[in-house]
């Protein structure tokens, strides 16, 4: 099967790839869905990455996500986000790479203009519409930090459950969906949406990289059950 996959990459003139965070597991970050070891195992995802689980306990929520930088700003890309970062450089224009993950990896290990559809846990924005007054760079050190004049408070730069997607980032995703000859889609559990329905509207062929089975498969010419950073590298070497 990936002899067949290889052959399909090196035909198609333009790829998509989605990943999530499966992508990064062997780069040493948990994926949400890890049993019981997972990051959501102990934190309900619906407590924590929302809104009004902000505004209910913001130091909770605050503390939860400096505990992810940490851990992240601690890890580095594997083979896997190496070959994506490789691939495309080599032939510039030709993959389209949009991520669910968070976590910096894939633009760190330097492929160009990569779609965080869910943001970057490393940026900060205000939770409110800043004022005159609200400056980042002043803000009061806290958990969170905040404006010292209104109490804004500052928050990570993510799509929290119930929020928008960022419109161009998804409106160019789904551009590249429509125009793909092939998708590979890699470590995802494909549950969460509007990330997992781009796998369904791939004009091209979709190829899973996933050790398990995932929502997804049945949106697949071709699954193939093993590791992204074992994977990649063979399925987009010369
Ligand atoms: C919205 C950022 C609307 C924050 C995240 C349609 C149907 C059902 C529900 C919905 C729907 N449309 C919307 C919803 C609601 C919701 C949703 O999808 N809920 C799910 C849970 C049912 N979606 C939303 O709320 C979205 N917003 O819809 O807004 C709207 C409309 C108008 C006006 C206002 C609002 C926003 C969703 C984004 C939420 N933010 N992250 C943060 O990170 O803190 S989601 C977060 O969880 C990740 O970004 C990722 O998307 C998701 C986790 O999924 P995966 O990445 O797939 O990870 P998982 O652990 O599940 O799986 C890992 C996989 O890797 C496994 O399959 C495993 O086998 C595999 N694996 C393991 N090791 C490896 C491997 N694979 C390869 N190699 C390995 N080594």
């Amino acid at each position: 099967m990936n002899e067949q996959v290889r052959a399909w990459v090196r035909a198609a003139r333009h790829i998509a790839v989605l990943t999530g965070a499966g992508m990064s597991a062997e780069s040493g970050v948990p994926t949400f869905r890890d049993a019981q070891t997972g990051l959501w195992a102990q934190f309900d995802p619906q407590q924590l990455a929302t809104e009004d689980a902000f505004r209910a306990n913001p130091s909770r929520v605050w503390e939860w996500y400096a505990f992810r930088r940490e851990m992240i700003a601690k890890v580095e890309p594997n083979a896997g986000h190496r070959a994506l970062a490789a691939f495309a450089q080599r032939h510039a224009g030709r993959l389209t790479l949009f991520t669910q993950n968070v976590d910096g990896l894939h633009q760190r290990a330097g492929s160009p203009g990569v779609l965080a559809l869910h943001g970057n846990i490393a940026e900060d924005k205000w939770l409110d519409a800043p004022k005159k007054c609200c400056n980042a760079s002043a803000a009061v050190a806290g958990s969170p930090p905040y404006c010292v004049r209104c109490g804004n408070m500052l928050r990570p730069d993510v799509v929290w459950f119930g929020e928008m997607l960022p419109v161009d980032i998804l409106a160019a995703a789904e551009d590249a969906a429509r125009e793909c000859d092939l998708m590979l889609v890699v470590g995802t559990s494909g549950v969460v949406y509007p990330a997992a329905g781009l796998a369904r509207t791939a004009a091209g062929k979709v190829v899973i990289v996933n050790p398990e089975p995932t929502d997804l498969d049945d949106a697949a010419d071709a699954v193939l059950r093993g590791r992204a950073a074992q994977l990649l590298p063979i399925l987009l070497e010369e």
